[in-house]
C-alpha cells in the first residue's frame, strides 16, 4: 500500500478525520479497491450486516418549473411540450391513497417550482394524507422548494418549515444540493437557492427537530476538487446543527438536458464516490446506493464499497427517467430483498428514520 493510503488507512482506524487533502488522493491516486475496502470496513463497524431499504412511494406534484436547471430532464414550461401536468390536491391525495395497501410507510414528496400555485396548496396536500394516513411518515420537499415556498408566501424559512411541520411532514429529502459552489450553481442552475440558501434550510430543519437527507449530483461540469469541498460543506453543517441521515450521491444522467454532449459517469467513478464519501462523511450515519441511479448491478457492489442502503421501493420515478435512468420505476418489496440477500447481507427494512421494522 502506497505511504498516503497507509496514513489514511490509519487515521480511520485511528478513529481521525479525513481532510481535504486524503479526499483529493483518494479520488486522483488511490487504488480502487483499497478505497472500497476501507468503506467497507466503515460500513461494517457501523451498521454491521445490515443494508437497509423502505417501502415507499414518489409522488412528483408537478412537473412545471420556473428553475429550468440544465441538467434536468423533468421541469417543463408550463404551455411547452414534454407533458406539463400538475396534480390538484384531490389527484395528489388519490394518488397516495392508491398505494396505501401496498404497505407504504413513507410518501415522499417532491414537485417542481410552479409558477402559480400557491404555497398553501403544498400544506394541504401535507394535512389531508397525514390526517387520513397518520402512520404513514411523510418526506417532504426539498431545500430549494422550501427556499421558493417562502419567496411565494413571503413567510421566512422558518415559518414555512414550521407550517409543514404542523401539517405533518416528518423529514426533508436531500435533493436540490447538487454542487454547493456558487459558481456552478449560476451557470446550471441560476434560478434557484444558492449553496448558502440550501445549507441555512437544513441548518433550521435540524435546529427545529426535522431530520433530513442530503445528497451530491456529480458527473457534470464540476471538479473533484469541487466534489471533496461538497462533502467537507455537509461534514461542517453536520457537526454544527446535526440532522442529516443520509447522504445519497446522484450521477449525472445527460439524456434529454441541455448537458446531454456530456456521458454518463463510469461504474469506477460511482463506486469511488461511494466509497470516498463514507471515508470523507464521518458523522453521516448511512450512504445510499439508490438503485435508480446507479443500476441495480453497479448499486449491489456498492453495497462492498462501503454503502448500506438501497433507498425505497418508489412505484414510479419520474425525475431520473426523464433523464434517461434505465432501471424500472419502481421495485417490488420481495424483489428488493432478493438483492440485497444476494450481496450476502441482510435486508434490513426502516422507516424513513431508521428505525428497524423487520429483518428477512
Ligand atoms: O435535486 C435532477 C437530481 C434530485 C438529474 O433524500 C438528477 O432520500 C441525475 O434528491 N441526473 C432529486 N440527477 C431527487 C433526490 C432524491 C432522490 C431519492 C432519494 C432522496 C432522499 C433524494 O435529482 C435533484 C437533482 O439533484 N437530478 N436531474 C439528472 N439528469
Amino acid at each position: 500500500m502506497n505511504k498516503h493510503m497507509q496514513a489514511i488507512a490509519d487515521k480511520i482506524s485511528h478513529g481521525v478525520r479525513l481532510d481535504k487533502r486524503d479526499g483529493l488522493f483518494l479520488y486522483n491516486e488511490a487504488d480502487l479497491l483499497d478505497i472500497g475496502q476501507l468503506a467497507r470496513e466503515v460500513k461494517m463497524n457501523k451498521t454491521g450486516q445490515h443494508v437497509f431499504f423502505n417501502v415507499n412511494c414518489h409522488i412528483n406534484l408537478t412537473n412545471i418549473c420556473v428553475s429550468r436547471c440544465k441538467f434536468c430532464a423533468f421541469g417543463v414550461d408550463e404551455e411547452g411540450t414534454g407533458g406539463p401536468y400538475c396534480m390538484t390536491a384531490q389527484e395528489a391525495f388519490d394518488y397516495g391513497s392508491n398505494e396505501v395497501g401496498g404497505g407504504i410507510t413513507e410518501f415522499h414528496i417532491v414537485s417542481a417550482l410552479h409558477p402559480k400555485m400557491p404555497f398553501e396548496h403544498y400544506v394541504g396536500i401535507v394535512e389531508s394524507l397525514h390526517k387520513a394516513y397518520p402512520d404513514i411518515h411523510i418526506q417532504a420537499f426539498t431545500a430549494v422548494e422550501i427556499v421558493y415556498f417562502a419567496q411565494i408566501s413571503g413567510l421566512s424559512v422558518e415559518q414555512v418549515l414550521r407550517e409543514l411541520q404542523a401539517a405533518g411532514m416528518g423529514s426533508m429529502p436531500g435533493g436540490g444540493a447538487e454542487i454547493l459552489n456558487d459558481e456552478i450553481r449560476r451557470d446550471l442552475c441560476p434560478k434557484k437557492a444558492n449553496s448558502e440558501e440550501w445549507l441555512e434550510v437544513h441548518r433550521i430543519a435540524h435546529q427545529l427537530g426535522i431530520l433530513t437527507n442530503c445528497t451530491m449530483l456529480y458527473g457534470h461540469i464540476e471538479t473533484i476538487e469541487d466534489r471533496i469541498d461538497h462533502m467537507l460543506k455537509l461534514r461542517e453543517l453536520q457537526d454544527e446543527a446535526p440532522g442529516f441521515q443520509s447522504f445519497i450521491p446522484l450521477p449525472f444522467l445527460p439524456d434529454n438536458t441541455k448537458l446531454s454532449h456530456i456521458s454518463r459517469t463510469g461504474a469506477v467513478d460511482d463506486l469511488k464516490t461511494i466509497a470516498i464519501s463514507r471515508l470523507m462523511l464521518d458523522n453521516i450515519d448511512h450512504i445510499k446506493a439508490f438503485w435508480i441511479m446507479q443500476g441495480i448491478p453497479i448499486a449491489q457492489v456498492a453495497l462492498h464499497f462501503g454503502a448500506d442502503d438501497m433507498d425505497g421501493t418508489i412505484v414510479e420515478e419520474r425525475i431520473m427517467h426523464a433523464a434517461g435512468a434505465q432501471t424500472s420505476k419502481g421495485i417490488g418489496k420481495q424483489q428488493m430483498i432478493n438483492l440485497i440477500r444476494e450481496t450476502g447481507y441482510l435486508p434490513t427494512e426502516r422507516d424513513t428514520v431508521y428505525n428497524i421494522l423487520r429483518t428477512y
